[in-house]
């Protein structure tokens, strides 16, 4: 079915407000009790308490064979230390078992009670170390930095308007096989009820960069904004698409973003002359090796990254999720991609706008395909001129294009039928255009 309906939505940033207080402001507001306020802005996290996870972490992998992998003690008893944690503060916690390489895995997940139910904003990290050390970067960093957060949240007895779920996957090292039985196995209604999934894996490397996930642009504008508010500059995560549990997320059409600091590429000089650190050195020489230890930790890091977490927890906690404000027009019928075959387009017919379309027009394109490096993908304007949105990029093996671009098409009339073109350009793997959207 074609659907080419403005839909104008309202903000609804005081509600919000009120949300994070409490409940929605009644006419006449009570006093709200000392309980019922959260904080406005999010607290800061004490990096003493996310150290004291790490050295727990470090305790526990070297009582259990010096680390904390999917199938090995270490890694149930990093799980056991958080949800005890999390139980004595009030969270309703799950322990969601899977099974990978002959052994049991186990995810995490640790719901905070209120909020909407039907808008649910996440926060993940994977629990599980390589089995050649402890993991305390890699992950221990992003999964103590959730933790404090989650716990952070318990201590303001926070209200927001979202429904908050906190978690811990396994099995991130064999490929990211805890996050995906998650995702795979939730029903598709209840999958459809999150509206945004961010992800912290390694936030304390100790040659540290400072980078943001470019996926979804609020959720990203979120994290860089707190990184601008500090006066640290960030650069856009270029290596981590597919690398991390948010992929899955991502490839279920939910949006994602997150931090990191850094691997086993070497810092540039440019970037040690902005962020300080070693030029031509590793952001972490510990990588997946057994010195990733709680000395592998640039303390700086953790701290601002995981104030950051906490700052787009209760930023983007207390904001319900409405679609962009705008006129929305979409097309919503499947059209097959021949593979390595002719272009095909979907189509929405825009009218009674006046004049030019804006500068910065949001296409939303989501396209289901295997190996999406064949897809090139152009937004067509009505006279005819074509806007590349994606090129070809035969490296590129993963799932699915679901991506809102934004265009200058200030050139162009609003009015008339805008096409979403796209070819497969490639051998082998096909696919489908599911929804093409314009929002102006
Ligand atoms: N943390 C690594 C995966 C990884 C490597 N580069 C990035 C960039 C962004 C996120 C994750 C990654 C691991 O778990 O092995
Ligand atoms: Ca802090
Ligand atoms: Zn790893
Ligand atoms: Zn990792």
């Amino acid at each position: 079915m074609s659907l080419s309906v403005p839909r104008r939505t309202a903000a609804v940033a005081v509600l919000a407000l009120a949300g994070l207080l409490g409940a929605a402001a009644p006419a006449t507001a009570a006093a709200p009790s000392a309980a019922a306020v959260g904080p406005l802005a999010a607290p800061d996290i004490p990096v003493a308490n996310v150290k004291a996870h790490l050295t727990q972490f470090q305790s526990i992998a070297s009582a259990n064979g010096g680390n904390r992998a999917h199938g090995r003690p270490g890694y149930r008893a990093s799980l056991d230390y958080a949800k005890a944690k999390l139980d004595a503060a009030g969270y309703t916690t799950t322990v969601q078992q899977f099974s990978s390489n002959g052994a049991t895995g186990y995810n995490l997940v640790a719901d905070w009670p209120g909020g909407d139910p039907d808008d649910v904003l996440m926060a993940g990290a994977h629990l599980d170390s390589v089995s050649s050390g402890p993991g305390i970067n890699d992950n221990g960093s992003g999964s103590a930095g959730v933790l404090e957060t989650a716990l952070a949240v318990s201590r303001a007895q926070l209200e927001p308007t979202k429904h908050l779920r906190f978690a811990w996957w396994g099995a991130e090292e064999l490929g990211l096989v805890g996050s995906r039985h998650y995702v795979n196995t939730m029903p598709s209604a209840e999958r459809s009820k999150i509206s945004g999934y961010l992800n912290f894996d390694m936030i304390g490397s100790p040659n540290p960069g400072y980078f943001v996930y470019d996926d979804d642009p609020v959720l990203e504008a979120t994290l860089k904004d707190y990184f601008a508010g500090i006066g640290v500059p960030t650069e856009i995560e270029t290596e981590g698409d597919g690398r991390s549990d948010h992929a899955n997320f991502k490839n279920a059409g939910i949006p994602v973003g997150g931090l990191f600091t850094g691997a086993g590429r070497y810092k540039s000089s440019a970037q040690a002359a902005k962020w300080g650190g070693t030029a031509g050195q590793a952001f972490d020489r510990c990588y997946h090796r057994s010195c990733d230890t709680t000395s592998n930790i640039d303390d700086t890091a953790l701290d601002r990254n995981s104030d950051a977490i906490a700052h787009a927890v209760w930023t983007l906690g207390a904001e319900p999720t409405t679609p962009p404000d705008g006129d929305v027009y979409e097309n919503t019928a499947d059209v097959s991609i021949p593979d390595y075959g002719a272009a095909v387009t979907s189509s929405v017919t825009v009218t009674g706008r006046a004049g030019n379309a804006p500068s910065a027009l949001r296409v939303g394109v989501d396209i289901k395909h295997t190996w999406r490096g064949d897809l090139v993908i152009d937004l067509v304007a009505p006279d005819g001129s074509a806007y590349r949105l994606k090129n070809a990029s035969g490296g590129d093996s993963a799932d699915n294009v679901i991506e809102t671009y934004t265009v200058n098409a200030s050139d162009e009339t609003a009015n008339g039928t805008w096409q979403l073109r796209v070819q497969d350009v490639a051998r082998w793997d096909t696919g489908y255009v599911d929804s093409f959207r314009l929002t102006f």
